[in-house]
């Protein structure tokens, strides 16, 4: 055999083992070879068709990458009209359409295809002699337009038939659809770009299939789901049902809930489950679709004006509506996160009146341009909270007033505070805060902070909801007869309590500075601070300038901060936190003289036997060395015990000084 009727054999046995995993992959969603193997046999596809370009074909897996871009879509006239069906919104809606088949059939029961109906974009594919040749949408029913590339370009859809027996002419219809977790993938590298976020999938969908350019088509995560036929050159079922299984059998992928149904009854459970089942759903839906099953029964039925009388949509409570918005709310939250939400005219939507909705932040508002005043796009999917979609500038009146987020929190009046690279503004409240006052009080007491023992989440929220403490500082002024009084409190945990908050007030700056729950401030950084200031009067008094010469502090940290203590309630707070006997013991502040490793990096990977990792951070720390988390050529000594990682192998790369656990003992003194 020469080369060429090799390459030309093996290049057309990869092209159908390709096509076959396309199939069990998408269709009939078992795959029977990993995704690596898959990438393997197109690659190598890939490579025979580059070196032989002639045997480059139309179905080839490889083709799906997009091509040159187009200046126009041509028009397409659809040889069998696609129609569209008429709709019904309740029970007694449903129940009309039932009674009129079952008198158009003269029959008492009528079996149905029930599925979901797809919010996507209704498209047309004919297939000849099993070749996909064209691709168009919808249109105006009887023309549409000629998007080949790009519908080429969408995995779920075959570019030749699987199996056998299928007719040499057959349309295939079907929903080009987005999911929903390739939507939000695709708007988060929207924002990434500065490119316009879609408003939903459909809009994305459509967008994405109205590309001149179908290599844009290409990088868009498209899906099709097959729902019936067009122009067939064969007759090959007599169920509606039969042709559906065919086609699944040629490569095209069903909805998985698509049933046979009995009656009007059946249809109506149908929906009903359906409808529980739809947040759950990775695609969006706005209904369900019923269709008599026998063509025999449709075509006695035929059609109205444009819609079949065989089918019809049950659709659900629109989850989309326009309302006014009368104003914005400020909403605090347990975290002192500020939300805008929007008082709106009373509006129906997915089925509950909604008077408030979510505007998320300013960036948001912003970006939707969003005014007090606006008629706005609601949207309430499922149980999910009512968002604003987005403002009908064309029906803006005048004095439709922007909105701007307040200088200071309305519950506490504290000021409010966005950090660089944030979107949501935050009330620096903290500890007084009446939002934030329980989150405030449980971080205080946990163990890591004043260490509490005994004052649990439960027994915080009991403490706040019956109004017997509002701040950190009033638990020192519990006593044993309140807290008796409170449910479920026997006298001995009462007796406890009030000595495990006595024990609390002996405490360590680091521990203080730690529990009274700063933004940004963690354990580690309070350390720091504890160590860098040695008293809370300093660190109280520190300016920008100066927060910013402590170990690891940045702009962010230092400008939280700065805004805790500017606040007069968090001042007066720790004053009664002081007066109620609150102490730790000083901080000496190392001499110059001890601090021997001032300056010098270190790494510590391994176990050490004479103490553990923190112990030995600490250790360097006390002698005014900074102790890093990777070896780099900044660091000056990398202290290597037992079982060490790929640390030591880096320092000894970059040529790093090595400790052993002896060396590094002695350079500390010890
Ligand atoms: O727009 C449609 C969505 C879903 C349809 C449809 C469908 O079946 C599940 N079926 C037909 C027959 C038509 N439009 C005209």
């Amino acid at each position: 055999m020469t080369v060429n009727k090799k390459s030309a054999q093996r290049a057309a046995q990869l092209r159908e083992e390709l096509n076959h995993h396309n199939y069990l992959y998408y269709v009939l969603d078992n795959p029977e070879i990993p995704d690596a193997e898959y990438d393997r046999l197109l690659r190598e596809l890939q490579t025979l068709e580059k070196s032989h370009p002639e045997l480059l074909t139309a179905d080839s897996p490889t083709q799906r990458v997009g091509a040159e871009p187009l200046s126009a879509f041509e028009e397409v006239a659809h040889e069998v009209p696609m129609l569209s069906l008429n709709n019904c919104f309740d029970e007694q809606e449903l129940s009309d359409f039932d009674r009129r088949v079952r008198d158009g059939l003269e029959k008492d029961s009528v079996e149905y295809v029930a599925e979901p109906k797809l919010d996507g974009l209704a498209i047309s594919l004919l297939y000849e002699k099993g070749m996909l040749v064209r691709g168009a949408t919808r249109g105006d029913g009887s023309k549409g337009e000629n998007v080949t590339q790009n519908i080429r370009t969408i995995d779920t859809i075959p570019l030749c038939l699987q199996g056998k027996n299928y007719p040499e002419r057959l349309e295939v219809r079907g929903e080009v659809i987005m999911t929903r977790k390739g939507f939000a993938q695709l708007n988060e590298r929207q924002l990434k770009n500065n490119d316009k976020p879609f408003a939903n999938p459909r809009n994305a969908a459509a967008g994405s299939l109205r590309q001149l350019d179908s290599r844009i088509t290409a990088s868009r995560p498209l899906e099709f789901y097959c729902y019936g036929i067009g122009v067939s050159t064969q007759t090959f079922a007599d169920r509606h049902s039969e042709v559906l299984q065919k086609l699944k059998t040629w490569g095209f992928r069903l909805n998985p809930e698509v049933n046979v149904l009995k009656g009007m009854q059946a249809c109506l459970d149908y929906y009903h489950a359906i409808q529980a089942k739809r947040d759950s759903l990775d695609y969006d839906i706005d209904g369900v679709v019923y269709k008599v099953d026998r063509f025999a029964e449709q075509d006695i039925l035929g059609f109205v004006s444009r819609a079949p009388r065989w089918a019809i949509a049950h659709k659900f409570p629109a989850q989309e509506e326009m309302t006014v918005l009368k104003g914005i709310d400020i909403q605090v939250g347990r975290t002192g996160a500020l939300t805008p939400v929007a008082r709106l005219e009373p509006v129906f939507v997915g089925g509950v009146t909604v008077t408030n909705a979510t505007l998320h932040n300013q960036d948001e508002i912003d970006r939707k341009d969003v005014r007090i005043g606006d008629t706005v796009i609601v949207r309430r999917a499922g149980d999910v909270i009512p968002e604003v979609v987005s403002a009908v500038k064309a029906k803006r009146p005048k004095g439709a007033r922007k909105f701007k987020m307040p200088t200071h929190c309305p519950v506490c009046d504290s000021a409010v505070v966005r950090l660089e690279n944030e979107s949501v503004a935050r009330c620096s409240g903290g500890l007084y805060c009446g939002a934030q006052q329980k989150e405030a009080i449980k971080h205080f007491a946990s163990r890591k902070a004043m260490d509490i023992d005994g004052l649990g989440d439960k027994l915080v929220e009991q403490l706040v909801d019956q109004g017997l403490i509002h701040d950190v500082a009033d638990l020192y002024r519990l006593n044993v007869e309140q807290l008796v009084a409170l449910e479920r409190m026997a006298e001995k945990s009462a007796q406890n309590l009030v000595a495990a908050l006595d024990k609390s007030k002996t405490t360590t700056l680091e521990r203080f500075i730690f529990a009274l729950g700063i933004r940004q401030v963690g354990e580690t950084t309070a350390r720091t601070l504890a160590h860098h200031y040695a008293s809370l009067e300093s660190l109280m008094q520190a300016n920008t300038d100066s927060l910013l010469e402590v170990e690891d502090v940045g702009p962010i940290v230092a400008e939280s901060i700065e805004t805790f203590f500017k606040q007069q309630h968090n001042d007066d707070v720790i004053e009664k936190l002081i007066q109620a006997g609150i102490h730790w013991p000083a901080i000496e502040k190392p001499s110059a003289e001890a601090l021997t490793l001032a300056g010098k990096t270190f790494v510590v990977t391994g176990t050490l036997s004479s103490m553990g990792r923190t112990e030995a951070k600490n250790a360097l720390q006390a002698k005014g060395a900074k102790v890093a988390g990777s070896v780099s050529k900044k660091t000056d000594y990398v202290v290597v015990g037992v079982d060490p990682g790929s640390k030591a192998s880096k320092a000894e790369e970059l040529g790093v000084e090595i400790l052993d656990e002896v060396a590094f003992l002695t350079m500390l003194g010890q």
